[in-house]
């Protein structure tokens, strides 16, 4: 999948009504509502694994979330992807790419925002070690990354 994404988004202003500052190292790279709409509905909502890359950048490690955000009570759907590695500049607006290769659980709501960033650690565990195992690490290596020149993605 490929697509423009809107921001990085870390519940801010949600998370300084938290004496802890944890969840701002869990940035996600949310794609835009136009790109949610035309993601593929047969996909489960759910937390999966899989590679991106941002621009022609490098492939990383991802963790993605699919859904509703119970804990947030969302009311749109967002595909939110934490790639699994730290930038040195802000990417806003530029080209995501990912795959997504493995499923790890649905979307669940929690009784205190430690109790979800506790989840989506473990997340980030369990997708370290699935996407080492061959199967996985060979999608690491798909032309699929390789952008084209000059390719129109998202009508932009
Ligand atoms: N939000 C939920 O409400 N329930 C979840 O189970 C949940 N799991 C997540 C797992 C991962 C790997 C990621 C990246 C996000 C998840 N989220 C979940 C979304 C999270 O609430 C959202 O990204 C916040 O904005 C934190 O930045
Ligand atoms: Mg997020």
């Amino acid at each position: 999948m490929y697509g423009v994404f809107i921001n990085y988004y870390c519940r801010r202003e949600r998370t300084l009504q938290y004496s802890s500052l944890t969840l701002c190292t869990i940035f996600t790279a949310n794609f835009s509502e136009q790109v949610v709409e035309s993601f593929p509905s047969d996909i489960p909502t759910g937390i999966y694994y899989g590679w991106a890359s941002v621009g022609n950048g490098d492939v990383h490690k991802m963790v993605l979330s699919i859904g509703w955000n119970p804990f947030y009570k969302n009311i749109k759907k967002s595909v939110e992807t934490h790639i699994i590695h730290t930038f040195k500049e802000d990417f806003y607006g530029e080209i995501l790419s990912i795959v997504i290769t493995g499923y790890i659980r649905p979307e669940k709501n929690f009784d205190s925002l430690d109790a979800l960033i506790s989840a989506i650690q473990e997340d980030i565990e369990e997708a370290k070690r699935q996407l080492d195992l061959p199967e996985h690490l060979k999608l690491k290596e798909d032309n699929f990354f390789h952008l084209p020149e000059g390719k129109i993605v998202n009508n932009r």
